[in-house]
């Protein structure tokens, strides 16, 4: 039943975000320390939600139930994310958390502070790239506000609320991203405010941190949707652009995600977003409200320190981790960047269907970390057979020397040797 490869275990209880001098707990030790401080994230007790306190949780194990993982958090039945595809499952009734989301209802039945940080390694199936990887860390952010709060701030806005504005801006609130039902339009508006505003401050504190590292100036983005963050809460340290789009979450609504504009493209922060009521009730909170975020820690690391690509976590070598020893931040010095050498792989498609997830996972496990990037640069289909044929690049390079042609072919014949075996498909060549 488990479909948890070798690679991945290998990886559990490494604990990265605990290490000290990891750039990791490096950027987990400044998320705790903006919501840990009055001055940085204010406390709202005069609205009259409970005293301002906010847990930080680091060392939850990270085996849960698909219960808690999925249902707790409204996933449907047929979610896709449930997949074996997606998830790796260690038997039938425990699974490696794909997010830190799965402790939201313990954390909120604990009943012990307004707020709270989760952060965690968590684990997904998932494609290749210098920003993806199967292994990854969040924080997990839970914020609850009380009766008191909810009508100070319907004492603040008497009368209904006209939403008809805010139903022009593309990526606010629609009837895809809805206030929820059970919400007065007053608190979810405010809530939704409080947490961007919340959010946005973080990003200004973690990469104010950065300031004194030095930053290449990133290359203006082309017009894209989504709503830019406004001139006054830019960050004063870098000029990097940010936007806030609309996101899609069973267990929040409305929700949104922040990027940032990095290397030449949008790069996903974090997702966010009002909580669900019915979560709030399960929790025995029925009488407040909330909000949430994950945030990738990995990503926002990238950003900060200028870390190129997401496998550096991962390194033991010093010319890595004697960088960020003394718990500072400081841009990254790359040591190397050896060549990269790409091998293409062509086949055909058997009729049941392919799992690009479980090419990727091939790949890590014939060549590990050497696999840099896994891309799909052709699909066809026979006009006359139907078949469908399929061509795949696989990126490789070494962190810390050079590949040999060699080593390379010997890889890239295993890889089509198990994809023919294990996929079911037809190599071409
Ligand atoms: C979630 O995991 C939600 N649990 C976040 C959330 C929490 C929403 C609470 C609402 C309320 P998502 O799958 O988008 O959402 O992942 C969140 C962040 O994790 C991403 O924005 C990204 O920064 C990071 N991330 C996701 N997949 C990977 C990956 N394969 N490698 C590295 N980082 C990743
Ligand atoms: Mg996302």
């Amino acid at each position: 039943m488990s479909n948890v490869s070798p690679t991945v275990l290998s990886r559990i209880g490494r604990h990265l975000h605990r290490l000290p001098g990891h750039p990791l707990a490096i950027t987990k030790r400044l998320i705790e320390s903006y919501f840990g401080d009055p001055r940085t994230f204010p406390p709202c007790e005069e609205r009259g939600c409970r005293p301002h306190h906010v847990q930080a949780l680091d060392d939850l194990p990270p085996v849960v139930t698909p219960q808690a993982n999925f249902d707790a958090l409204c996933f449907p039945p047929d979610h896709p994310g449930r997949a074996r595809s997606d998830t790796y499952y260690v038997n039938a009734e425990h699974l490696l958390r794909t997010h830190t989301s799965a402790h939201q209802h313990d954390a909120l039945r604990s009943h012990q502070a307004a707020g709270y940080l989760i952060s965690a390694d968590v684990y997904r199936r998932d494609e290749i790239d210098a920003s993806h990887y199967p292994v990854f860390h969040q924080t997990e952010g839970i914020y609850t506000m009380g009766p008191a709060w909810q009508q100070a701030v319907i004492a603040a806005a008497p009368g209904p609320v006209d939403l008809q504005p805010l139903a022009g801006r593309p990526t606010w609130i629609h009837a895809g991203n809805p206030i929820q039902g059970v919400h007065d339009p007053r608190v979810s508006l405010a809530v939704g405010q409080h947490l961007r505003d919340a959010l946005e401050g973080l990003v200004r504190h973690v990469f104010g941190a950065a300031a004194e590292a030095k930053r290449d100036a990133s290359p203006a983005p082309a017009a894209a949707p989504g709503v830019p963050i406004q001139p006054a809460s830019a960050m004063p340290a870098t000029d990097l652009p940010m936007r806030w789009i609309e996101g899609s979450f069973p267990f929040t609504s409305p929700s949104w995600e922040l990027e940032v504009f990095w290397e030449g493209q949008w790069l996903e922060l974090l997702g966010c977003g009002v909580v669900q009521q019915s979560i709030m009730d399960r929790a025995g909170l029925s009488d407040h409200v909330g909000w949430a975020f994950g945030i990738g820690l990995e990503r926002l690391a990238m950003v900060m320190f200028g870390i190129p690509d997401i496998r550096y976590f991962w390194s033991e070598d010093e010319r890595f981790l004697s960088q960020f020893a003394d718990g500072r931040v400081r841009r990254f010095v790359p040591y190397s960047r050896y060549p990269v050498c790409y091998k293409d792989v062509s086949f055909w498609r058997p009729a049941a269907g392919f799992e690009e997830n479980a090419l990727a996972e091939i790949t890590r496990e014939v060549a590990g970390d050497s696999v840099e990037r896994l891309e799909c640069i052709d699909t066809f289909t026979h006009p006359k057979t139907g078949r469908t044929s399929m061509c795949y690049r696989v990126h490789y390079r070494h962190m810390d020397r050079t590949l040999t042609n060699a080593e390379v072919d010997a890889w890239q014949a295993q890889i089509a040797a198990r994809m023919a075996q294990e996929l079911g498909v037809e190599i071409r060549g």
